[in-house]
């Protein structure tokens, strides 16, 4: 049995093949002046103090053949699948749709939709394209879980208390296992940040656990312990 330190209690890693890594919204819309985040009054920069671990996260999975997801909060050129209620929020900026200088905010394809290149998905990664805030609302997300038999997720990306939250609360009512990593995702609310971990936590892990990267990364960093949890 593989445990990772966590809280509120260890967390246990799954049999091989059945552990995911789910990479919410590292895209330039959130992380770059000039998107979505920062139409919205936010500073991006505060996001970018996660790249480095996540980055780390990321390279650890793929050096052990583990599954990774990444997603992107996106709609299509024609808004088609934006609702009013999505579309008509927000302050004084840009709005979905409008032109920036990364090209039409939170529009598919364009390129400040893309993710961040220092995360950007190697070919054969699934990358889930998102309409909501949740990974799992109006896409093939857990059909694809399913299929591959995944039962545990570790969940990262931004921002903390929306797109990734969000995420977290879906997949945890659909009965996966999820672990938030700390280190790994990030908000432009530090105060909304710490909150959402806690509450994660909270009444005995009501929505999952929590740890920082490296207590992860001490047991995925050598394969033979990945291949050896038989
Ligand atoms: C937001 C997200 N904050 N990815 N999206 O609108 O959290």
């Amino acid at each position: 049995m593989v445990l990772i330190s966590a809280q509120p209690y260890d967390y246990e890693l799954p049999p091989p093949g059945c552990l995911a890594l789910i990479i919410i919204d590292m895209q330039r819309d959130f992380m770059e002046p000039g998107g979505f985040g920062d139409a919205l009054g936010n500073n991006v920069a505060l996001l970018q103090a996660i790249v480095p671990t996540l980055k780390q996260l990321l390279d650890a999975f793929r050096v052990n053949g583990l599954p990774v997801f990444h997603t992107i909060e996106c709609h299509r050129p024609d808004l088609s699948d934006c609702p009013p209620s999505k579309l008509n929020r927000g302050g004084e900026g840009l709005k979905i749709g409008d032109r920036g200088p990364m090209g039409r905010i939170l529009v598919v394809g364009e390129p400040g939709n893309a993710i961040i290149p220092e995360l950007a998905p190697l070919p054969g990664e699934t990358v889930i394209e998102k309409p909501g805030k949740g990974a799992f609302c109006r896409t093939n997300l857990e059909a694809l879980l399913q299929e591959k038999g995944i039962t545990h997720l570790l969940i990262t990306g931004v921002t903390t208390e929306v797109c990734v939250q969000t995420t977290m609360r879906e997949a945890n009512d659909r009965g996966f296992e999820c672990l938030m990593v700390e280190d790994a995702t990030e908000s432009y609310f530090p105060e909304f940040k710490q909150a959402t971990l806690e509450m994660v936590r909270a009444q005995g892990g009501i929505l999952g656990w929590t740890a920082p990267a490296e207590n992860i990364l001490s047991k995925l960093s050598k394969p033979t312990s990945v291949e050896s949890r038989t």
